[in-house]
């Protein structure tokens, strides 16, 4: 009996922990901060993997900018001296127009960069 049970365990455990590993693999958390001045996002360009946690801290140094992110449903706007932190996680594949959507400035209009969510 023993012996017909130890196997069926120790593959209970392989796969628990094959899954385990997985979902960790799933969910990688990604954190970027975003600076923004002159009318422009620095990185420009995010890079992620289908299934990442993206966390971003957005710092605007001169005047009040947003992060906006149609398809993702995102509009987070912060001050100079006040990031803003917040997280979303990556669930469509595709590339995404980042931008911000204030009308403070003129200049924000030419604010854009681009959200890159690789297909797993
Ligand atoms: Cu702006």
């Amino acid at each position: 009996m023993t012996r017909r049970i130890l196997p069926v365990l120790a593959l209970v455990c392989a796969v628990g922990s094959l899954t385990a590993v997985a979902a960790l693999a799933q969910s990688a958390k990604r954190e970027f901060t975003v600076d923004a001045k002159k009318f422009a996002f620095s990185p420009a360009k995010i890079e992620v993997s289908e299934g990442d946690m993206v966390q971003i801290t957005l710092v605007p140094a001169d005047i009040p900018h947003s992060f906006t992110i149609d398809a993702y449903k995102i509009a987070k706007r912060a001050e100079p001296n006040k990031p803003v932190t917040f997280e979303f996680l990556c669930d469509k594949p595709g590339t995404f127009r980042f931008y911000c959507n204030l009308t403070i400035d003129d200049g924000c209009r030419r604010m854009a960069g681009e959200l890159v969510v690789r297909r797993k």
